[in-house]
């Protein structure tokens, strides 16, 4: 049994611990295809936030609380640049964190692609499954905003963390899409997959930006697998995070059943064979998609495991 898990970060990594519990039990292999969109270069290093919340989270050095960077951390390094006037100083490093960044920096300007940079990360956390990036390529989630009286395009990064997304919005572009390619291995993983779970990540900048990468909604949607996704907004609210103001851009209803919409069903052009909700949702439908509502708060791994068995079991 191979599952395949589109996800972002923080919501994505919480969502593959149940599904590496769930694979350990049936014995199924796991392979990630995180998120790009979201990486920036910072003090000439390369940060890469989603990717990084899984590997820390399913390594075991996350922060529970912050679902991003180091459990632990010290900021020694951030007061020192803050000290210095270095820009930008609304993107917080920790020290533990700056010694990944320094890394892949490493390895990157010595010439390795990013999946390889992953996988010799991925040998010191063991994350217990196979982490790729979407792209090894530039892909980079940029959103087009009125600032001081003009349109401009900021990193998401910007839009995120120094603006938290209010500032007047028109679109989201990624940056480098119309180019990139599938990083080694991602069409080989879906085209030998039996399942691709869509994780409830934030579907307008963590799963679109995967998505859009040249080849792979058709490698989803045509490929041999069935395609389950469970739904990020319960009771019309994302669980955290700004996922509405995301959807508010794209004039997408915050619902599950709008989310659910969004991808599609397979048989309508889209995306998706069933669909997980919360209880809250219950009565939701999607053209062509088999819905079904289940507790969908991870609260612990155990609730997760559930929820991945139920949509293991959906279709
Ligand atoms: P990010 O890239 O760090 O923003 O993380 P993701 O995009 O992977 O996940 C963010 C999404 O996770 C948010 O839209 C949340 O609504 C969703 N999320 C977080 N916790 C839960 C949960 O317990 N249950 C469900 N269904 N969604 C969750
Ligand atoms: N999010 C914040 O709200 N403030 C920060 O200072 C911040 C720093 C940071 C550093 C490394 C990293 O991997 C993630 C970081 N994040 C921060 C989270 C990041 O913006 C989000 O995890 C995602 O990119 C949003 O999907
Ligand atoms: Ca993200």
């Amino acid at each position: 049994m191979r599952i395949v898990v589109l996800t972002g970060g923080i919501g994505g990594a919480r969502f593959l611990l149940g599904v590496r519990a769930y694979a350990r039990e049936v014995g199924a292999e796991v392979t990630a295809v995180v998120n790009v969109g979201d990486d920036l270069y910072l003090h000439s290093l390369k940060v890469c936030p989603d990717l990084d919340s899984v590997l820390y989270t399913l390594g075991g050095g996350a922060d529970p609380e912050r679902g991003w960077g180091r459990v632990g951390e010290s900021w020694t390094i951030r007061q020192e640049l803050a000290a210095y006037g270095a820009e930008p100083s609304w993107f917080n490093l920790g020290d533990k964190d700056v010694a990944t960044h320094l890394v892949r920096t490493t390895m990157i300007n010595a010439g390795y692609p990013l999946s390889q940079v992953t996988e010799a990360l991925a040998a010191r956390w063991q994350p217990g499954v196979r982490l790729l990036p979407a792209t090894d390529d530039r892909l980079e989630t940029h959103a087009v905003v009125d600032l001081d009286g003009e349109r401009r395009a900021i990193h998401f990064q910007e839009w995120w963390v120094r603006y938290r997304a209010g500032v007047p919005t028109d679109r989201f572009v990624f940056v480098g899409a119309d180019t990139a390619k599938p990083a080694p291995g991602v069409a080989e993983a879906l085209a030998a997959a039996d399942m691709v779970l869509v994780a409830p990540s934030n579907p307008v900048v963590s799963i679109a930006p995967v998505l859009a990468v040249p080849g792979l909604r058709d490698a989803v949607a045509t490929g041999p697998a069935r395609v389950v996704g469970v739904s990020p907004i319960i009771g019309g609210a994302p669980v955290r995070g700004m996922a509405d103001r995301c959807l508010e851009v794209l004039d997408v209803e915050c619902s599950a059943a709008g989310v659910g919409r969004l991808y599609g069903g397979r048989s309508e052009g889209g995306l998706l064979d069933g669909w997980l909700v919360a209880p809250e949702d219950d009565g939701v439908t999607v053209p062509g998609v088999t819905v079904r509502a289940v507790p969908l708060r991870m609260t612990d791994e155990a609730a997760t495991t559930a929820m991945v068995r139920a949509a293991m079991e959906l279709v």
